[in-house]
């Protein structure tokens, strides 16, 4: 059976790194370089994340794009033929919406029918605003909406089996 392709996707910060880890059932690969960029978090991913899974039977690989923008060249590279994609969005960053729009503005105009799932991450933190990313446009071509945590196994686990299933009911 060919595996899927999924693109896991979203700005720095939203756990791609971490969800693709979490899922993996061989070592991931991962390109995370130290970074001062990124505040709250020591490292960002420069290449991709590269993981493997099985959903009911069906591989899946699991790509993870970088989140910062000077790196946005892999966006394309990594975003060729995937069959679905998984967008993360930290509700606690004020900023997140609008970095998530501008990715997708670059990434969709080549990906407009594959099926996205949407997954909010740090909605357990203080100043956190999963309303907001609810509210944002991109969530209206969604196949799901769902608050997780990416170092949760079953959170992200859902997530993703929620869009195999979506892909796999039309094959
Ligand atoms: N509190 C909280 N932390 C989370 C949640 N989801 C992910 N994290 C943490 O947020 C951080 C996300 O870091 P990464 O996985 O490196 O994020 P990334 O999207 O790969 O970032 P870049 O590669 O820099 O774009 C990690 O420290 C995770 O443990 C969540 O729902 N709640
Ligand atoms: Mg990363």
């Amino acid at each position: 059976m060919k595996p899927l392709k999924i693109l896991v996707t979203g700005a720095v910060g939203s756990g791609k790194t971490t969800l693709v880890a979490t899922l993996s059932e061989i070592e991931p690969v991962r390109t995370d370089v130290e970074s001062k960029e990124t505040p709250d978090k020591p490292f960002t991913t420069v290449g991709l994340d590269y993981g493997s899974m099985t959903v009911h039977d069906m591989p899946v690989n699991l790509f993870g794009t970088p989140g910062q923008e000077r790196f946005g060249y892999m966006w394309d590279v990594l975003g060729e033929g995937v069959d679905g994609i998984v967008l993360l969005v930290n509700a606690s960053n004020d900023s997140a919406v609008a970095d998530t729009e501008r990715l997708l503005s670059h990434l969709l105009t080549k990906q407009e029918a594959v099926p996205l799932a949407v997954g909010i991450t740090h909605t357990d933190v203080d100043e956190s605003h999963p309303e907001q990313v609810r509210a944002a446009s991109f969530t209206e071509q969604a196949i799901s909406v769902d608050a997780i945590d990416a170092g949760v196994q079953e959170d992200s686990e859902a997530l993703v089996a929620a869009l195999v299933a979506h892909i796999t009911r039309d094959q």
